[in-house]
């Protein structure tokens, strides 16, 4: 399978083994380990030095995966359900600038996480409602720019909206089924909150745009208690041909990720 590996290119990041200003270094060593692609985590795209980086892909000869988007709601508040309306223009204008960053960069995926908003402030039935009208906006917009959309289910102690992989079926579906929206499918969210992931895998057929691997304690494959080999095996059944990337924290450590990541993804997944 395509294996791709997460990195910060403009703040630090839990979930990036190179703090923002060594991400040259950070592509230099995933494009040496042997991953296919880089997920590029960021925040405002419009303050990244679009060339520095377009040319640094170029040179490691690296694709990007996707764009990671949720740190611009840890640092700036945003969400796609908030009651300012303010607020919410704000957010989908920012995916709007994601979107024209990804057609920059060749058309990687675009994911919405956590940028969609914890929720929390309005009744369930009202964030929900202006979540779908935001996320009806953007997708319109990825649409247009022929960027796919990675709508990514993600568990309850992190946010209220969108926690099973089935309300993020649900809600492709209250938006109208785009067909430029998949699903990313994160290990670590799903051990939590789906029933059983090879079912889920099998649920989510032909819907799954981009996944997330980190084990149950959010570690490298191998280091938690999930069955990498029955969730390779049910992708492989779904014909799941798009990218597996590593999102994992550094634990115990930024240097144990940089000597592992390659050995512990690619014995399972290549
Ligand atoms: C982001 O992909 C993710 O999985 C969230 O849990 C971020 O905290
Ligand atoms: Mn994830």
């Amino acid at each position: 399978m395509k294996c791709s590996a997460s990195l910060t290119v403009q703040y630090d990041s839990v979930f990036s083994p190179f703090p923002a200003k060594r991400w040259k270094e950070g592509m230099s060593w995933i494009k040496s380990s042997g991953f296919d692609a880089v997920e590029i985590i960021l925040s405002d795209p419009k303050l990244l030095p679009t060339d520095e980086i377009q040319n640094l892909l170029l040179q490691l000869d690296l694709a990007v995966s996707t764009l990671s988007t949720g740190q611009a709601a840890g640092l700036e508040d945003l969400s796609l359900m908030s009651p300012s309306r303010d607020v919410r223009v704000h957010t989908v204008e920012r995916l709007k600038e994601d979107i024209d960053f990804s057609v920059e960069l060749g058309r990687p995926h675009v994911t919405i996480g956590l940028i969609r908003g914890k929720g929390g402030r309005l009744s369930f039935e009202d964030e929900y409602a202006l979540l779908c009208r935001s996320l009806y906006e953007v997708a319109n917009y990825a649409h247009k720019q022929s960027v796919v959309l990675n709508l990514e289910p993600i568990n309850r102690y992190e946010c209220l909206h969108l926690n099973k992989s089935s309300a993020v079926i649900q809600c492709i579906e209250d938006i109208g089924s785009p067909e430029n929206v998949g699903v990313l499918f994160d290990t670590f969210h799903s051990n939590i909150e789906d029933p059983d992931m090879v079912s889920t895998i099998t649920m989510l057929s032909g819907r799954i745009s981009h996944v997330h691997i980190a084990d149950s304690n959010r570690r490298l494959p191998g280091e938690g208690h999930i069955d990498f080999h029955v969730l390779k095996e049910q992708l492989e059944k779904i014909n799941y041909a798009g990218y597996v990337s590593l999102e994992v924290l550094n634990d115990p450590s930024a240097e144990h990720i940089v000597e592992y990541a390659a050995e512990k993804l690619f014995t399972i997944f290549r």
